[in-house]
């Protein structure tokens, strides 16, 4: 990504930069918008940026995105050329300049950088993760063996859309799992390798959908797509409709996905990530398992204890995963209970006999995906001992509102809850805490700390898992009810905490006995704790409970074991971070729809007003002094060669010269402030030029001695 400035680039910014065409196509930095504090004006300015397909508008540095549910001719190969090396604001706004900007200072700075995508399901966050990716590995300087790593980056995206991501309700490539991803630097800029993690994925999916949904892709594209021989090796036919894990709703044909053709683009994709055919069948041999397991019924005994009617499946499943038989059907039928000197053997009722099958299934499913992402980072790391820096990308699974939310929300909707912590405490706070230790005049801006909700959830001794982990020591005494009694008893008078019994007679219609509410930053969630999902289980969240330790918080006693959640704010708060917002133009998926309302709603609750204001208050850059003027010295005699005083008087003689106006600049105690990225950047340009003087100046001298 050389620094040199693309021809095109200039045609599109008189297009876009002109004053005259600014009515059309709107105010590309919502900072220089006149009515900044309007809402109504914001919204505007979306929406007719959208109307002419310009779906990317900056607040600063912030990227806000809006999903234009159609395709874009932005994405080209010419278009990442325009973009590389050209300075922020001198282009319209595009994913590509986030993505350039963020890898030029880290070059400047050799330090570690990540980009936080966020907004809710459906928004485009995936989408914008794979248009970072591309960038990345498409436009960094090449060599045949840097290829071949780019490669195995860019096809893990498929590979794990195909295993973690399903068609919901809200989106028909849902991520059904959270995934940061380094790309790793070395010191000329070019992509080395590539590091994945993944949290929490949504187990539960591979035995039962929601109305309307389906299962991870794979399982269709397995079926659909197979060759023959592979599918008779799996014992598997080539019809969806014969599994009942892929049948539930009936809804196994979605007409913007074709199964058929991602099962090639899958396969293709594991042989480039170093997936040898043994490799490929014991990776099938698992997904058809699965599949098989979901197709063992049980019948009730004259005792009404599970029997096994027929086990033509279960030999499918102990021939595939190379379990004895006799082994899996005691698995799936008793209990063992330890005594003193032998086991002893208690039947299963149906009903406990199908929860061992789904477990077993979701358990497979699990363990499968996380050796995947092992195999995929296996292929992907750099093993070079050589410096590197790094650009995290954060693509999580969006929040999300269903008819009948469960723990699975539950988990997703905290996730989200923290990014959103994570963006206050990184923007909104600390940005003005910083304005006061400067000793910068500022006038303090009003924002909702959602703090309060990330509490409720995770405080200890307090918090619903707190509740949760005590019920859960408390076995055969605990069940659903108790733990929403004692979530009561904690939570009572928590202003973002309701039930049946805490609610007034208007809410309490909509509000079941086994529901508890949450209001959430994003909006109003009911959870349904009691077991209406899971064939009347009593202490459901309990049970899913070791979910939540293994997977939110990392448990060390399960192994391989995927990431733990509280480790991903540490490892993001020790990187510089810039910010993809992204917004759902309408519910129902239309091209070119905007919904005001419903985009409306999403302004408000990611807090993008607040961000504004901050910023259009603030000062874009900061420098501490000393870098200040080691950088810029050699712009003015004064401070050239050497400054002999104080830094900062150093920098008030050097900015004096470049002719900085008293409105464009603060001197804080340790920083200089900038207010708008244009002045930065002119000086930027001025040090370029004086560079290359002062380099051929050296040049010459040295010719002469
Ligand atoms: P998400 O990642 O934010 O949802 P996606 O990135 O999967 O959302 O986007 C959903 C769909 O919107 C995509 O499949 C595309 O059809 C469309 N889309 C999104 N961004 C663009 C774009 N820039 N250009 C064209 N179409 C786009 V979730 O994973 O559900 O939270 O959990
Ligand atoms: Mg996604």
């Amino acid at each position: 990504m050389q620094g040199h400035k693309a021809q095109g680039a200039q045609g599109q910014l008189d297009m876009e930069g002109a004053l005259t065409a600014r009515d059309r196509v709107g105010i590309q930095d919502f900072v220089l918008l006149d009515t900044h504090t309007s809402e109504t004006a914001f919204l505007g300015n979306l929406k007719k940026r959208f109307s002419e397909d310009l779906i990317y508008t900056y607040i600063g540095t912030l990227l806000v995105s809006v999903n234009p549910y159609k395709e874009l001719d932005i994405y080209s190969k010419k278009q990442m050329d325009i973009y590389m090396g050209v300075n922020f604001f001198e282009l319209p706004p595009h994913i590509y300049a986030l993505a350039d900007n963020a890898y030029h200072t880290m070059m400047a700075e050799a330090n570690n950088h990540f980009i936080l995508i966020s907004g809710e399901s459906g928004a485009g966050k995936t989408e914008a993760s794979k248009k970072i990716l591309q960038y990345y590995a498409v436009s960094c300087p090449s060599t045949t063996l840097l290829d071949s790593v780019r490669d195995r980056m860019l096809v893990s995206n498929p590979v794990l859309e195909a295993f973690g991501n399903a068609k919901t309700l809200k989106n028909d490539n849902s991520s059904r799992f959270g995934k940061y991803m380094d790309i790793q630097f070395d010191i000329q800029g070019d992509a080395v390798g590539g590091h994945i993690l993944s949290y929490l994925l949504e187990k539960s999916r591979v035995v039962h959908q929601n109305h309307g949904e389906r299962n991870f892709h794979i399982f269709y594209q397995l079926v659909e797509g197979g060759e023959e021989d592979l599918l008779h090796q799996l014992g598997l036919e080539s019809n969806c409709q014969h599994y009942s894990y892929l049948v539930q709703d009936e809804c196994a044909n979605v007409t913007s996905i074709n199964d058929k053709n991602d099962w090639k683009t899958v396969r293709n994709a594991l042989s480039v990530i170093d997936f040898d055919e043994s490799d490929i069948q014991h990776l099938f041999g698992i997904i058809a398992s699965v599949l098989h397991l979901g197709n063992v019924q049980f019948e009730a005994d004259s005792k009404g204890y599970a029997t096994l009617n027929k086990n033509t499946e279960l030999r499918w499943v102990s021939t595939l995963l190379g379990i004895n038989v006799q082994v899996l059907q005691e698995g799936l039928t008793y209990r063992k209970i330890e005594a003193k000197t032998d086991e002893v053997l208690s039947p299963f009722t149906v009903d406990h006999a199908i929860y061992a099958r789904n477990a077993l299934a979701k358990a497979i499913y699990g363990r499968t995906f996380t050796w995947l992402v092992n195999k995929i980072n296996d292929s992907m790391e750099n093993k070079e001992p050589s410096r590197k820096t790094v650009i995290g990308l954060l693509d999580i699974y969006g929040f999300e509102v269903f008819y009948v939310n469960s723990f699975e929300q539950f988990c997703i909707n905290y996730c989200n809850e923290k990014l959103q912590q994570l963006f206050i405490q990184l923007t909104l706070k600390s940005e003005q805490e910083e304005y006061e230790a400067e000793g910068i005049g500022w006038e303090p801006v009003q924002f909702f700390n959602n703090k309060i909700i990330c509490d409720l959830v995770e405080e200890k001794h307090r918090g619903i898992i707190s509740v949760l982990d005590e019920e859960c020591l408390r076995p055969g005494e605990a069940t659903d009810f108790t733990f929403l009694e004692k979530l009561e008893e904690k939570m009572g008078s928590h202003p973002h905490f309701i039930t049946h019994k805490l609610s007034d007679k208007k809410i309490r219609k909509t509000l079941d006995r086994g529901d508890f509410r949450l209001l959430h930053y994003a909006g109003e969630v009911t959870y349904c704790v009691v077991g209406k999902v899971s064939h009347g289980l009593s202490l459901l969240w309990s049970i899913i409970h070791v979910y939540l330790t293994d997977k939110l918080l990392g448990d060390s006693t399960t192994d391989p074991r995927p990431s733990s959640l509280l480790g991903l704010t540490d490892i993001l708060m020790s990187k510089e971070p810039w910010y993809v917002r992204c917004l759902k133009s309408n519910e129902s998926k239309q091209p070119g729809r905007f919904d005001d309302v419903l985009v409306r709603h999403q302004v408000k609750y990611l807090g993008l007003m607040e961000h504004l204001r901050v910023r259009r208050a603030g000062f874009a850059y900061r420098r501490r002094y000393e870098l200040f003027l080691q950088r810029y010295k050699p712009l003015c005699p004064a401070t050239w060669p050497h400054w002999r005083g104080v830094a900062a008087e150093g920098v008030e003689v050097l900015v004096q010269h470049l002719g900085y106006l008293p409105d464009e600049y603060k001197m804080g105690r340790t920083k200089i402030f900038i207010r708008h990225p244009r002045t930065l950047f002119a000086t930027e340009d001025a040090f370029e030029v004086c560079k290359h003087k002062l380099g051929k100046g050296m040049k010459a001298k040295r010719n002469q001695e």
